[in-house]
């Protein structure tokens, strides 16, 4: 791993996570064939009428990893992944995991503002889409992105895929020579980090630390060759691919459901056709199936465990999924950087609804610390820090930005406000950064004021969160506006959204006001505009 770009784990601390066998050497490519070679005939993969078993899901992978070597993609290549919930995901996956060039992890949601922005940084060879999905046609965004990324070699295309290369037809290619696939403490991906910055920061991940994640989250969920795991959030996003998700349960042997909506005439009845027995979904989700299942007519006995994660859930709703939906609630506290909290499944019945879990690995550090970094008593709430065998030490190319995001001794400031309860389960009490949590999409507020500070009628904004009862939180725009204009909200949405701004990030509210309260020491007052909603909301005046 080249340190400039992706700081890695100092020396000792490798060696340590080594010896405890926490990284035990093996690469996501040669899970997959130990799988395949084990349980061959298994089902590993259902989308729709589509079954993979694990050796088909294998041999599909080499035969990818084949073609996009022929088009001359290699070890630490950049390839930005933009994909439903389809079959295809997992087979490029493993073949990019294979080639040892990295996947970077696009959500569907993802418009020319975020795809263009991951292209030029990464300089990525190749973006790799479905013709279209929801409504939309990602040709049409490649069509943006190739012109204002020239570095950008391929488009891949599973469908139609115009002037575009077929994903299908990279099967029948043959690529010559022989390959050296990655080792195990190279980078596998670069993940997406929620963000708090301007510009979305990229998380490095390597073999090592994510199959350790990965394995011990199965152990963890209690994953068999018997689970059937629904995929119904994005497959790409760190939840529902490593908690234990999607990889957990390829890890385990059992078989992955892909759900292509969330919603619960979409899910239930997948659940009792494929007699899915656990799943993941972010709070908002969560309520939405309690409601749904009042009057569902789907037999969801099979489901065993229902995960909740990605946002606090509260503890009212959390009491109810128990009794209601008859399965076992396992809260998840996690973050693409690094740390996953888990409630344990035979924790009690206050521990699973009032707690987000405790950390994955004995070797997990933890610290709850005030503004100055000093450590606070067990009960007292204040700042997480981490560190630890999967947790990284800097985002991928951000000196800077990893100067203050990290201490000097490398733990990562999650900017999570937490406390730890006296059998050390943490509780998630707020938050530190500039972020709004969307139900579970996160919303970096300085990414969305930059977008508006690019209009002319626009004179300074500040985004912050307002309290919402499905979301837990949406975003609110406060706008001074240029002198003499008078930008109306439709109008900066458009605009933003012309931008190529994804959708979940733009302002749920826009108001326009003459000045921001300010902090003692003359900056934008968060804190105070975000105590103006709640009050105006109250009075029902929002
Ligand atoms: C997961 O990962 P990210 O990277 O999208 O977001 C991480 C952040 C955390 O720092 C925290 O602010 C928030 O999301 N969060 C929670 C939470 N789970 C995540 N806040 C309160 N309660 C929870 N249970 O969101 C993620 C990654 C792996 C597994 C699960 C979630």
């Amino acid at each position: 791993m080249n340190a400039a770009e992706a700081p890695g784990w100092p020396e000792e601390f490798a060696a340590r996570y080594r010896e405890a066998g926490y990284w035990n050497g093996q690469t996501f490519g040669e899970l997959l064939a130990d799988r395949a070679h084990r349980s061959p005939d298994r089902v590993a993969v259902i989308d729709g009428t589509r079954r993979w078993t694990y050796r088909e899901l294998d041999e599909r992978a080499n035969a990818i990893a084949d073609g996009l070597a022929a088009l001359g993609i290699r070890r630490g290549d950049k390839v930005v992944v933009q994909l439903p919930n389809i079959g295809e995901y997992y087979e490029l996956l493993f073949a990019l995991f294979r080639l040892g060039a990295l996947p970077v992890f696009a959500l569907p949601a993802h418009r020319f503002a975020e795809i263009g922005y991951f292209c030029e940084f990464t300089e990525a060879v190749a973006y790799v889409i479905a013709d279209r999905h929801g409504g939309f046609r990602y040709t049409e965004l490649a069509d943006k992105v190739t012109a204002a990324v020239p570095g950008l070699r391929h488009v891949i295309v599973v469908g139609e895929a115009g002037p575009y290369l077929a994903y299908e037809s990279l099967a029948a290619k043959r690529a010559t020579g022989v390959l050296s696939g990655p080792s195990a403490s190279d980078l596998a991906f670069l993940q997406l980090s929620g963000g708090s910055t301007g510009t979305p920061k990229l998380i490095p991940r390597t073999h090592d630390d994510y199959l350790y994640s990965v394995r011990e989250s199965a152990r963890i969920c209690e994953l068999t060759e018997d689970s059937i795991y629904l995929v119904v959030l994005p497959a790409a996003h760190n939840f529902p691919m490593s908690s234990p998700g999607s990889l957990g349960v390829f890890f385990a042997g059992g078989t992955v459901v892909l759900a292509p909506s969330p919603a619960p005439d979409v899910a239930f009845p997948l659940i009792e056709s494929e007699r899915v027995t656990i799943t993941a979904v972010v709070p908002p989700l969560a309520l939405a199936w309690l409601r749904a299942a009042e009057t569902s007519e789907n037999d969801l006995s099979s489901l065993r465990v229902l995960q909740v994660g990605g946002a606090k859930f509260s503890e009212e709703a959390a009491r109810r999924v128990g009794p209601e939906l008859g399965v076992t609630l396992q809260q998840v506290f996690g973050m693409a950087e690094g740390l996953v909290n888990y409630t344990r499944l035979d924790d009690s019945g206050d521990v699973l609804v009032s707690t987000q879990g405790r950390p994955i690995s004995p070797d997990d550090e933890i610290r709850i610390v005030d503004d100055e970094d000093r450590d606070l008593p067990r009960g007292t709430e204040g700042n997480l820090l981490t560190r630890g065998p999967y947790t990284i030490r800097g985002y991928y190319r951000a000196a800077e930005h990893n100067a203050s995001a990290f201490t000097e001794d490398g733990f990562y400031r999650t900017g999570d406000v937490v406390r730890m309860t006296e059998e050390g389960n943490l509780v998630v009490e707020g938050r530190a950064k500039d972020q709004i949590n969307r139900g579970g999409e996160k919303v970096a507020a300085e990414e969305v004021e930059n977008h508006l500070l690019a209009n002319e009628a626009v004179h300074d904004v500040a985004v912050v969160s307002m309290p919402d009862d499905f979301l837990g939180e949406r975003t609110c725009a406060f706008v001074i506006p240029a002198s003499g204009a008078e930008p109306k909200p439709v109008t900066l949405r458009r605009f933003l959204r012309e931008r190529g701004l994804a959708d979940y990030k733009l302002p749920d509210r826009i108001r326009l006001v003459a000045e921001f309260p300010s902090t003692p020491v003359g900056k934008v007052s968060k804190a105070a505009l975000r105590r103006a909603i709640t009050e105006a909301l109250r009075r029902k005046e929002f």
